[in-house]
């Protein structure tokens, strides 16, 4: 591995940790769930650098049973020698000053950006103790720091050092950096990590960085607990010396974004087996990617800069977007597919089916859009671009790829035909497209403001319940649209079928903001989109369908959170002869509203929306007071992929499978556990 000198003085200094402690929202985003785990990620960030800059190939992260956390690796360590300036060690430095830099910043990349990046030193600002071991010279150093009230002050002090970084003479082999830590419970509204939260963003960081290895172990489970709760077996049957093994993973990818894009394929037909992989360096920018087509016809980009995900896209998809249209036509041509007389192929007809993996590493990154992932670089574009004309073309001349590029062009021309055929249709049909949008608005009781920001749409179940929520909702801002069957299953759909079914016609034209690649969402009619189904297996099916939807069609709409879910409430408890009445939610509350309301309560269920009146509906469900609305996002856009396309697809095994596990649908919703909601007006996960 390769070998540096470095030193305490190229730390650069910022700013103390009592910013941070103030606000910690400004520097981790939240202190909810995300927040925590954030504070994790500045560590392993840290050794993912390490890994990234050729001085580390193993990581090992551990969530402890005392709900503290560590993270290991096996790079230089980070500087002990004392910084100049500051007179302390470089570890002291990179632990009390914010965003404490060095070389990272001009001389090696610093694969870091968003939010990440500003630093361990907030994730020791907000944790009760950290404790620092650098392997290094044969020894181990050490340093421990602590929150502790300052008399002084009349106030909580966070990250502050115990003793100065010390040589404990522990004599070693090993060369590195272990950081151990506990989340402060004052600052964090939980300080439980999630286990798959965890694990699925190392898994995709070991896909990102190929060789490295990273290890994940949490001690706060079994190995059997861990069987019998993620894949439906019984702990009791299980062999023994699972019972007492701590559950344990290890993630590691020779293969990179290629084993990235098989797995994303998992349960996918393909229509070659091994993915079209190229990585190389244009620019100053590290430009790795895969590309696998299946036989559905939905495009399944998922791009990556510096390690973080960019769901709102950006200049390096443009540039990988263009270079995969511009070698293929060229190709196209070069084995007259395309004769002389023929039109180009559009991007489109190459990106049906298409699953790709694209992942760039630069220096200065700039993030944009909505939620701060879109890449705004514009000098990202042409180097994507050309690596992609020139890995395509290079694998196009391997005899083991020939398959490939026939089958892509065969996909491309059935994509070239039905559009063509669509186009046809699509004419004839505008002559008499008046007369259809005058009956899609006559379903859609439309609100009378005109402001978009303020307006809502419910999408309910049902002619009944439609009705009703006409007869109870607020006429200026709030629209209804009623649906009368189930809305088409639109996974494994082709656009031009998905347009022929009238529900979603319908849902289309009351949005105004198009669909698939001509969605535009400065164009939407409404920010706040409620699906309001019964709560029962058939509105949850339709509640799943509608998902789908907007996942694989309008995209954006979820990413920019305005798809909602409008959860009725179960039960009434109520006295006869009464005014008393309460509603429950779940069968939690249920318990509390009876001792709420006291002796002498009666309970009524509610099967569906139809049974309620107007003026429950409007209390219970729709008064923007009083609703219990759940704020539908994607935390993690490939997991969201892989868990509807194995509830919605067509292989019935993968989710028999998965509804055996998870047969409750009054317990568990493992559409919701994916797509993860957020209650309105708080930023936390549900
Ligand atoms: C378990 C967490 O922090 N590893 C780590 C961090 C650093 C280095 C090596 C490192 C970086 C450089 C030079 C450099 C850091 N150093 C700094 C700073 N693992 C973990 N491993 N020497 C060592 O960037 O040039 C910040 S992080 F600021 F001191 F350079």
């Amino acid at each position: 591995m390769a070998q540096n000198n470095y030193g305490a003085s190229d730390i650069t200094v910022l700013e103390g940790l009592e910013a941070v402690r103030l606000r910690p929202g400004m520097y981790i985003g939240s202190t909810g769930v995300k927040g925590l785990h954030h504070i994790l990620w500045e560590i392993v960030d840290n050794a993912i650098d390490e890994a990234a800059n050729g001085f580390a190939d193993k990581i090992e992260v551990i969530l402890h049973k005392d709900g503290s956390a560590s993270v290991e690796d096996n790079g230089r360590g980070i500087p002990t020698d004392i910084h100049p300036k500051m007179k302390v060690s470089g570890v002291q430095v990179v632990f009390t000053q914010l965003h404490a830099g060095g070389k990272f910043d001009e001389h090696n990349y610093s694969f870091s950006g968003g939010l990440h990046g500003v630093g361990a030193s907030v994730t020791n600002a907000l944790s009760k103790w950290l404790k620092v071991e650098v392997y290094k010279n044969g020894t181990t150093y050490a340093m421990e720091f602590r929150s502790a009230y300052d008399v002084k002050k009349k106030k909580v002090e966070s990250g502050v050092p115990v003793a100065p970084l010390a040589d404990t003479k522990q004599k070693t082999r090993k060369h590195g950096t272990y950081v151990h830590f506990m989340p402060d419970d004052a600052v964090f509204n939980t300080v439980d990590f999630q286990l798959s939260a965890v694990s699925n963003r190392l898994n995709e960081l070991a896909f990102l960085n190929k060789g490295l290895t990273i290890k994940l172990t949490d001690e706060r489970i079994t190995m059997n607990e861990f069987k019998a709760e993620e894949e439906g077996e019984d702990a009791e049957q299980l062999d023994l010396a699972g019972a007492s093994t701590p559950y344990s993973v290890e993630f590691h990818y020779d293969g990179g974004v290629s084993d990235f894009v098989k797995s994303l394929n998992d349960g996918k037909t393909v229509l070659y087996s091994k993915p079209l992989y190229y990585k190389t360096e244009k620019d100053g920018i590290i430009i790795e990617y895969a590309i696998q087509h299946t036989g559905e016809y939905t495009e399944n980009l998922f791009s990556f800069v510096n390690n973080i995900p960019t769901p709102e896209g950006g200049f390096h998809e443009i540039g990988f977007r263009t270079g995969i249209t511009r070698m293929l036509n060229d190709y196209a041509r070069d084995v007259k597919t395309l004769k002389e007389k023929d039109a180009n192929f559009l991007g489109d007809d190459f990106r049906e089916g298409l699953t790709a993996v694209l992942s760039i590493k630069m220096k200065n990154v700039q993030f944009e859009g909505q939620t701060k992932t879109k890449l705004g670089n514009p000098e990202a574009k042409t180097p994507v671009e050309s690596a992609v004309v020139e890995g395509l073309r290079s694998l196009a001349g391997q005899n083991g790829y020939k398959k490939a590029f026939e089958e892509i062009l065969k996909k491309a021309q059935g994509a070239a035909r039905v559009r063509l055929a669509a186009r046809q249709a699509k004419d004839t049909a505008r002559a008499k497209n008046s007369i259809d949008s005058l009956m899609l608005v006559g379903k859609l009781a439309a609100c009378s403001g005109k402001k978009p920001e303020l307006n809502e749409l419910f999408i309910v179940e049902g002619d009944s319940a439609g009705g009703t929520a006409k007869q109870a909702r607020i006429r200026q801002y709030q629209s209804i649209l009623p649906l009368r069957g189930k809305p088409l299953n639109v996974e494994k759909k082709r656009l031009d079928q998905v347009l022929a079914n009238e529900e979603i016609r319908t849902i289309i034209s009351a949005l105004g903001a198009g669909i698939g690649n001509d969605f535009n969402l400065d164009k939407l009619n409404y920010h706040k989109v409620i699906i309001l189904s019964d709560a029962d297996q058939d509105g949850f099916h339709i509640r799943c369908i509608l998902l789908t939807f907007f996942f694989r069609y309008m995209r954006e709409l979820v990413n920019a959170g305005h798809v909602y879910i409008g959860m009725p409430p179960l039960y009434k408890v109520y006295k006869q002869n009464s005014s008393i009445e309460e509603y429950a939610y779940d069968d939690n509350e249920l318990q509390e509203k009876i001792e709420k309301v006291g002796k002498g309560y009666l309970i009524q269920r509610y099967k569906g929306l139809g049974e309620m009146s107007a003026e429950q509906l409007w209390t219970t469900t729709m008064d923007p007071m009083k609703r219990n609305l759940t704020q539908v996002t994607v935390e993690d856009a490939t997991e969201a992929d892989r868990m509807i396309t194995t509830l919605m697809g067509d292989r019935v095994e993968g989710r028999k499978e998965f509804l055996n596990r998870n047969a409750n649908f009054n317990k568990v919703d493992p559409f919701m556990d994916r797509v993860k909601g957020r209650k309105e007006g708080t930023d936390e996960e549900a």
